[in-house]
């Protein structure tokens, strides 16, 4: 099966411009920015979606999310406030189809979404 373009950045095949990384996980900028802050955290583990997660991921969701809160903080958005978000699905929005949690924030953010 061909690479997922998450999987190409986290192999360093694509660049990517990483704030953080462990054996399960990776975060870098994301190349469209809808925020002043607007990172990506994907497991290292290709799961396509959150619908296709398994009972047997509940570690690794649990390191994403936390992690993701700790990335937050370390970007300063602990006081002013951030977003999490994943989209699943064409309705949901998901455009590469490699689990990833979007990180935002460094601004007022819209709810509800589009
Ligand atoms: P989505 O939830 O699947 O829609 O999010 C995919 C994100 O991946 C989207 O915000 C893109 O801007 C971002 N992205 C990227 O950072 N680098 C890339 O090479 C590609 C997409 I393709």
């Amino acid at each position: 099966m061909s690479k997922t373009i998450f999987e190409k950045i986290i192999a360093r095949e694509i660049p990517g411009d990483f704030l953080y990384e462990d054996d399960l996980c990776a975060c870098f900028r994301d190349i469209n920015p809808g925020a002043p802050v607007h990172l990506l955290l994907v497991p290292k583990r290709l799961i396509p979606r959150i619908a296709e997660a398994q009972d047997g991921d509940q570690e690794l969701l649990g390191h994403l999310l936390l992690t993701a809160r700790r990335v937050a903080l370390e970007q300063g958005l602990g006081e002013t406030g951030f977003r999490l978000v994943i989209n699943n699905g064409s309705d949901g929005g998901e455009t590469v189809p490699h689990l990833h949690i979007h990180i935002l924030g460094g601004r007022e953010l819209d709810w509800p979404p589009g």
